[in-house]
């Protein structure tokens, strides 16, 4: 019996993990990261955003979405840097655009603020969508076995 990379999914998240490409409809920091109304207003309006900018003639910036271990990665899929290093712990939840099958949006909290990061992928957004799910829940997972460590 062989197992395909894809069952293999403990090696799926080390080192550089999986990357998808992806365009960036946005970012939008939230004044209240709860609240499913707040979210969808938010990527309401950077729906808009895009629309307009797209009358105008532009196009949303293209990037490689890396998922690891570790957390997140934005890098400009042009030149190849990183424009956002998001580390799991700080991803606070995952939404599906129920509008858009490519698109989905998390929000990443820094410090007091909560940032939504609105994302359409290349293809489907439910293999992304999966993987940020898979390496936050692991984060979780070590975060409780780390805090019922007997202390010595
Ligand atoms: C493009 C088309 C693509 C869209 C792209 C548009 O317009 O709507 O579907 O990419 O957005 O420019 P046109 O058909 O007039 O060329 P997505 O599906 O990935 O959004 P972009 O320019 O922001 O990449």
């Amino acid at each position: 019996l062989t197992r395909g990379p894809v069952l293999d999914t403990r090696a799926r998240y080390e080192g550089d993990g999986v990357r998808y490409k992806a365009k960036l409809i946005g970012l939008d920091p939230l004044p209240d990261p709860q609240g499913e109304k707040m979210l969808l207003d938010s990527m309401m309006k950077l729906k808009g955003f895009e629309v307009s900018a797209r009358k105008q003639g532009q196009h949303k910036m293209r990037i490689w979405l890396k998922i690891s271990s570790s957390g997140l990665k934005i890098l400009d899929e042009r030149t190849g840097m990183v424009l956002h290093d998001h580390h799991r712990s700080r991803i606070s939840s995952v939404t599906k655009d129920k509008s858009d099958p490519r698109a989905l949006a998390y929000i990443y909290r820094h410090e007091d603020a909560h940032i939504l990061f609105y994302i359409k992928a290349g293809h489907q957004a439910d293999p992304i969508i999966l993987d940020i799910m898979e390496v936050c829940r692991r984060a979780e997972q070590q975060e409780t076995s780390q805090q019922h460590q007997p202390t010595a």
